[in-house]
């Protein structure tokens, strides 16, 4: 069923349930000099290129390729359109390779027409830190759909990351794969409720009307927390402090140090905002929230040609209740005129959303881990890791 998942180093759905493998590495790392040293062959009419994101021109055919082919719902209404600034911020983390950007052009017009990246990050599981790649923007062009290419590209970037003595990665996807590591729900809190079903993303529900449902989705004008504000530079080593302290409960997260803390947290315009809670009298920092900006298109809507769409990142509350602190982070994200407010059931999530009014959406998202065996899957509450 699987002619490609099955020769990978990932847990096989024939192994669920197997508790005499063991939990970790599933292959040993072979010496750098076994590494093939030549790119894998692709169909002749196409050419490997190296996608340099700090180039204008390269990022906007990245851009273009992923807006017009990258991920869309079940029922093809929208489709993400991560902006160029968004792609730069995603793409060049700390330590992050070039040769990780990694593009398919058609040999006779040059043309863009498959992507995929990686980036390093520290992933623990457990007790153990792990070096990973995290994979994201796998896209092919529509048009050439099915003729196994995806393949090619997920064997090219593992051989570039086995290059940098980095042998396992991490990566997510709304279809399953073997073998997801956990499965994770969307849900969704309507900040503009009117425009989600005028674009067909939500409907009136039962015994509703209009004005009922926008007054049921209002918010407070302002935070209602004293001392909430944006993060800034100067509050990088107490985040640190407090979101690693955080994380380390949960059975899979990242391990950050400031610099990654300062690169994925500090706010950037139009690409993530984070807010913390600083106490009025000690000038502690007790709470943080934080969310990403990621558009999708609307097809084929006479009046919208956009949705704008917040995500919700990483949160930390040890003072504020979860329950206010995302309460304020919707209220900053509806003054900074987003259409919807959407998150993960990961974390402590979902001890909140249904009374924040989130309602569950009809997209999964599955996450996995490349050449690391876990003995069973995690409930989404054990995951403290969030991919962009
Ligand atoms: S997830 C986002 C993926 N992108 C999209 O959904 C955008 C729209 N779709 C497309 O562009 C294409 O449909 C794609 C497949 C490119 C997805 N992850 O070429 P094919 C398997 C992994 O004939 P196409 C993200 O970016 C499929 O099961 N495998 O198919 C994370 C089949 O294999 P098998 C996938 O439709 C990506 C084979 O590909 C996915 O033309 C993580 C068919 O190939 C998927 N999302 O192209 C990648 N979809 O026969 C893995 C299909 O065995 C990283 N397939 O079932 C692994 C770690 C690598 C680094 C390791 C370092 C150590
Ligand atoms: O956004 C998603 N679904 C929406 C729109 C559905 C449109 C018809 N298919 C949805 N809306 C209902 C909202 C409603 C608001 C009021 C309260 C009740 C709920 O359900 C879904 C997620 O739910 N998104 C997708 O399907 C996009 C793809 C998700 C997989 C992503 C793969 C990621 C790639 C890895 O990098």
């Amino acid at each position: 069923k699987h002619k490609f998942w099955e020769t990978q180093p990932v847990g096989q759905f024939k192994d669920a349930g197997d508790t005499s493998l063991p939990e970790g590495p599933i292959e040993p790392p072979t010496p750098l000099s076994e590494v093939k040293q030549e790119p894998y062959n692709l169909p002749s009419q196409y050419e490997w290129t190296t996608c340099d994101m700090d180039s204008e021109e390269t990022c906007n055919e990245v851009y273009n390729l992923l807006k017009n082919n990258y991920v869309e719902d079940d029922e093809n209404m929208f489709r993400f359109n991560y902006s160029k600034e968004f792609l730069r911020w995603a793409l060049r983390p700390p330590g992050f390779y070039h040769s990780w950007h990694i593009g398919v052009r058609a040999k006779t017009s040059k043309k863009l027409v498959a992507f995929i990246t990686g980036v390093p990050a520290r992933i623990r599981v457990r007790d153990e830190v792990v070096k990973m790649a995290e994979i994201n923007f796998l896209c092919v062009h529509k048009k050439l759909r099915t003729k196994r290419l995806a393949p090619v590209m997920i064997k090219e970037v593992t051989r570039r990351v086995h290059l940098e003595n980095i042998w396992q990665a991490a990566y997510t996807a709304g279809v399953i794969l073997p073998t997801p590591i956990t499965t994770c729900q969307y849900w969704h809190r309507s900040l503009n409720p009117k425009k989600l079903i005028d674009v067909g993303f939500s409907r009136l529900g039962a015994r509703m009307t209009m004005n009922r449902t926008i007054k049921l989705f209002k918010l407070p004008d302002s935070p209602a927390t004293p001392g909430f504000r944006k993060m800034e530079l100067c509050d990088v080593p107490a985040v640190t402090r407090l979101l690693r302290n955080y994380l380390s409960q949960f059975v899979v997260a990242p391990d950050f140090d400031e610099s990654d803390v300062e690169h994925w947290l500090l706010p950037t315009e139009d690409v993530v905002d984070s807010y913390l809670v600083e106490s009025p009298e000690t000038h502690e920092i007790t709470d943080f929230c934080s969310f990403y900006t990621l558009p999708s298109s609307i097809l084929g809507n006479q009046n919208y040609s956009s949705l704008k769409a917040a995500y919700s990142y990483y949160n930390v509350s040890t003072k504020t209740p979860l329950l206010q602190l995302m309460n304020d982070t919707l209220i900053v994200a509806k003054l900074k005129n987003f259409d919807v407010f959407n998150a993960l059931d990961v974390m402590h999530n979902e001890s909140v959303l249904k009374e924040l009014k989130f309602g569950p959406g009809d997209g999964q998202l599955h996450y996995y881990l490349y050449n690391y065996r876990m003995q069973s899957a995690l409930k989404p509450s054990e995951l403290g890791l969030v991919l962009l």
